[in-house]
């Protein structure tokens, strides 16, 4: 594995966990570019990175559907079989910013090791390959009352002493809305390794759980899957669960990733030496099928919020994050908070504090970002 992660990675990937191999991009290399470079796009595992022959490689569609079929990766390439479809998506990991969480209250600890991310738990790229739709459709479609697909990954993982394959589902409404590819191609090139080689899920505006990577079997089932991860991890409980009262079901499953937003430069505790202004960067994000349409950033703590220029927001894409920048006017000197907060096309907008919206699993970071900084005028 770390062999994959020193070819595959920028050599100074913020590695939020050894192993498995969870990074993110360090200070605002994130917000470079609107497309992440492959080498700086975040990872996140559970367990090991396979590796798996393309030649040899098989996927398998099973479960209920008219005729279970295996396709080769040359057939699903095959442009008079399926066509081919790229994607410009944001994938979004739930534990994006949950060090914010942590700080706020770390709770009594799940028995999950739960990575503290920091804001790059986060990042897009062009993906290609074909639409989950229309394979299905290959396979002469689903037979009642099949209402979700179920996605496998050949990499294994614990939990309770147990070995499981990564397993999750989607329901049939979200690949038939064309939001669901198989992608095989990430900016122009082959899947890197660690990123799901050689074919992973793109979920479009559902939580980066979804998008499972070395996919190697599609099963069509009734109802979601009864997988671990699926049925026990990524659930939003109240702030009121905790280890003590922790039942499965006292938490909705986590999928449309809410509107969200991130300060990536400067970054806390900077000395910002400015003539009444300081330059301020990040991204904003919408899941669900939704987009930033609108940014705004304050330098008192969230009293006075200036809109970021439209002008100053990179390219509205569908599933993509937006990045901004604003000089934003400050006139006060010592200690300021700076923070963020964007409003989507549907009006929805972000809570104000973490406090408000903490969880026991520490899931969904998505409050206005805050951070402190020194202010010399
Ligand atoms: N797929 C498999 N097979 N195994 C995994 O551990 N992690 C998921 C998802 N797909 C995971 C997986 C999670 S939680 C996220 S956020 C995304 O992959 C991250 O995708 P990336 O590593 O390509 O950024
Ligand atoms: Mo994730």
């Amino acid at each position: 594995s770390w062999r994959v992660v020193q070819n595959e990675k920028s050599a100074d990937m913020t590695h939020v966990l050894q192993f498995p191999y969870n990074g993110e991009a360090p200070g605002d290399r994130l917000i470079k570019t609107e497309i992440t470079p492959n080498k700086d796009h975040f990872v996140r595992n559970h367990g090991g990175v396979p590796s798996i022959s393309a030649d040899a490689y098989t996927l398998d569609i099973t479960g209920l559907v008219k005729n279970p079929t295996t396709l080769t990766l040359a057939q699903l390439q095959d442009e008079t079989l399926f066509p081919r479809q790229t994607n410009t998506v944001t994938i979004q990991c739930s534990g994006t910013r949950r060090i914010e969480q942590i700080h706020s209250y770390p709770g009594d600890g799940d028995e999950l090791i739960n990575a503290p991310w920091g804001e790059g738990a986060i990042s897009t790229a062009r993906w290609t390959g074909v639409s989950l739709k229309k394979v299905i459709k290959h396979c002469g479609g689903l037979l009642s009352p099949a209402d979700n697909l179920e996605f496998f990954g050949a990499d294994t993982y614990f939990k309770k002493g147990q070995v499981y394959n990564y397993a999750v589902s989607v329901p049939w409404r979200k690949v038939q809305a064309n939001e669901v590819l198989l992608a095989w191609e990430m900016n122009g090139e082959p899947l890197p390794r660690i990123h799901g080689y050689p074919l992973r899920v793109v979920v479009f505006g559902y939580i980066g759980a979804r998008s499972v990577k070395w996919l190697y079997e599609v099963r069509a089932i009734k109802g979601p899957s009864e997988a671990p991860v699926q049925k026990k991890e990524y659930l939003y409980y109240t702030p009121q669960v905790g280890k003590q009262n922790a039942l499965y079901s006292n938490g909705f499953s986590i999928q449309d990733m809410p509107v969200s937003s991130a300060i990536i430069s400067p970054v806390t505790m900077d000395q910002v030496v400015h003539q009444g202004r300081v330059k301020v960067k990040g991204w904003a994000y919408s899941g669900g099928g939704h987009w930033p349409v609108r940014v705004e950033v304050s330098g008192d703590g969230g009293s006075i919020w200036y809109e970021v220029p439209y002008e100053n927001m990179s390219t509205k894409y569908y599933y993509a994050w937006r990045l901004w920048e604003v000089d934003l006017p400050v006139d006060a000197e010592g200690w300021l908070e700076l923070c963020v907060r964007t409003w989507d096309n549907a009006m929805n907008t972000q809570p104000t504090y973490v406090r408000s919206a903490w969880n026991w699993d520490l899931h969904v970071t998505s409050s206005a970002h805050r951070i402190k900084v020194y202010s010399i005028n």
